[in-house]
């Protein structure tokens, strides 16, 4: 029996924090499928399908991880595709509270989903995508912290006479 692991998520944007959690459970599962939030309730700063490309191009050298999206519920998706592993990153314990609360209502829409949680790597412990976001905004330097398309693709958002 394979076992396929959902990591969904906003991705606004992907950072190495995601990847790595990415990167390592891609050696645990056999397949991990990332699953972007396409509804979102927040405004993301990067349209669906500029999230969507970005991860597609961060993960193309992993090849048991594909990238799809999702609308409604998680557990409906999750469902429909036949699967029932979630996986989650943590990091400190506000993420705890938060991923607690969302891994219990999951439960309680679908008892047969799992949700599995993978601690952060030290390195990119501090890592959000906020906190990416707003330091690129003032010019900050994120080279450490998102892949390269990653930081063009923020340049040139907070470049843009739009923003
Ligand atoms: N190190 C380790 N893990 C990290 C790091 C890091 N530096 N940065 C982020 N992560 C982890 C996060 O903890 C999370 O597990 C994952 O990566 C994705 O993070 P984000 O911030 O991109 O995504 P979220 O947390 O905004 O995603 C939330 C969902 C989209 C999964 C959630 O809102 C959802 O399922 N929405 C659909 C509606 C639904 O079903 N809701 C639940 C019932 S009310």
């Amino acid at each position: 029996m394979s076992r396929i692991a959902v990591y969904p998520g906003s991705f606004d944007p992907v950072t190495y924090g995601h990847l790595d959690i990415i990167q390592r459970g891609a050696t645990v599962f056999d397949h991990i499928v990332v699953a972007v939030l396409n509804n979102s309730r927040k405004t993301p700063l990067f349209t669906f399908e500029e999230r969507v490309a970005l991860l597609k191009e961060t993960t193309k050298h992993i090849p048991n991880v594909s990238v799809d999206s999702f609308n409604g519920l998680l557990v409906d998706y999750v469902k429909e595709k036949n699967l029932r592993i979630i996986l989650r990153g943590l990091r400190a314990i506000s993420d705890f509270e938060y991923e607690l609360q969302i891994s219990a209502i999951n439960k309680h829409l679908d008892p047969n989903i799992e949700t599995f949680f993978m601690m952060t790597n030290n390195k990119y412990s501090f890592i959000s995508s906020s906190m990416i976001k707003e330091t690129a905004k003032y010019h900050g330097n994120v080279k450490e912290l998102v892949p390269e398309s990653v930081e063009r693709a923020l340049l040139e958002k907070y470049n843009s006479p739009h923003e």
